[in-house]
């Protein structure tokens, strides 16, 4: 009897070491990451994410699945990026904005006017410059999966239609942590706040900024629109978005695995951007019905001519990336 119980025992314990030993297995094969995305339901971002994840199990085999947290709920976009780079969170969906300050490369398409149209930015980063741009981010551990759309910028405030820099002038406006948005504000006479997406509207209520700038979706979505209803369209900054993995996290995947979930992001990106062509309209549509002044800006030139500067101060702190600056330009 004695032994037979201790027959039992060992078994048991043989059983539980037995499915230990088959999970410790599958979690060295199935891989959860963790993805950041600061926008909220229904925007085209996060539905492109969430379709990424889907693709992402399916075209693994499940072997990697993917855990979206929207609306920015894992942090600032800064403090994120920073975490993708460390892969405490292994994914994420960025704004080459704040990225900028990171990667130099990437920096360039935060340089006001530098691009002539949303099409014109993506065969520059379909070419030479996207790839001199995703070299650059590689570098600094961030790899630039596919890239999305996020339309054209602009200003808007609560007090007036801009048409000129003097319009901007004396004016507190919210930007992006990037210097060369600060400085943008600053060679318009205006006075820059750095500050996080998520405390924007507030400070446009209550008045510790007067105005910021961003696309027709973002503008919508945040409620801007209702605390800041002139929305003037500058179309400054041409942004793109990537969806951006942990330079080691990706590097660890087999060739396989490496162009399953490249395939995934990229069927991603172009859901996402037919969603943004859409939502343009769509946000368009709701601020203008509910109230807010939009004007065309008839003359770019004196903004175009004010952002000298700012170049200079790019180009003296990156002089070997004047031939990217270049690059783009010239390309049609
Ligand atoms: C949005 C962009 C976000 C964030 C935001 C901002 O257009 O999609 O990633 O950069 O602007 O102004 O902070």
């Amino acid at each position: 009897m004695k032994i037979k119980l201790g027959f039992v025992k060992n078994l048991g314990t043989a059983c539980a070491a037995g499915i230990l030993l088959a999970a410790s297995a599958s979690l060295a094969l199935a891989a959860e990451w963790k993805a950041w995305n600061i926008h909220v339901d229904g925007y085209p971002n996060t539905i492109a994410m969430d379709k990424f994840a889907e693709l992402l199990a399916e075209k693994t085999g499940g072997e990697i699945t993917l855990k979206n947290y929207h609306g920015g709920v894992l942090g600032s976009q800064p403090d994120a990026i920073e975490q993708v780079r460390l892969g405490g969170i292994e994914v994420g969906n960025f704004n080459l904005g704040p990225i900028g300050p990171v990667a130099a490369e990437a920096n360039v398409v935060s340089l006001p006017f530098i691009f002539k149209d949303v099409p014109h930015m993506f065969r520059v980063l379909e070419g030479e410059g996207g790839k001199a741009i995703a070299k650059g981010m590689t570098e600094k551990g961030l790899v630039p999966l596919a890239w999305y759309d996020a339309g054209a910028r602009s200003f808007y405030n609560g007090a007036k239609a801009i048409n000129s820099p003097a319009d901007v002038e004396g004016m507190k406006v919210r930007v992006m942590n990037n210097d060369l948005y600060s400085g943008m504000i600053s060679e318009l006479g205006g006075n820059p706040s750095p500050m996080a997406f998520a405390e924007v509207y507030q400070a446009l209520k209550t008045g510790v900024v007067d105005g910021a700038e961003n696309n027709w979706p973002s503008y919508e979505s945040t409620g801007h629109f209702e605390v800041a209803g002139f929305y003037s369209l500058s179309q400054h900054l041409i942004i793109p978005e990537c969806i951006c993995i942990n330079a080691d996290v990706y590097n660890a995947l087999s060739d396989d695995m490496k162009a399953a979930v490249t395939e995934a992001a990229q069927e991603s990106a172009e859901l996402q951007r037919k969603l943004w062509a859409e939502r343009e309209e769509t946000s368009r549509k709701k601020v203008e019905a509910a109230g807010i002044v939009t004007n065309e800006i008839a003359d770019k030139a004196p903004f175009q001519s004010a952002m000298k500067p700012v170049y200079e101060t790019y180009l003296s702190a990156n002089p070997d990336l004047r031939s990217l600056v270049e690059l783009i330009q010239a390309t049609e």
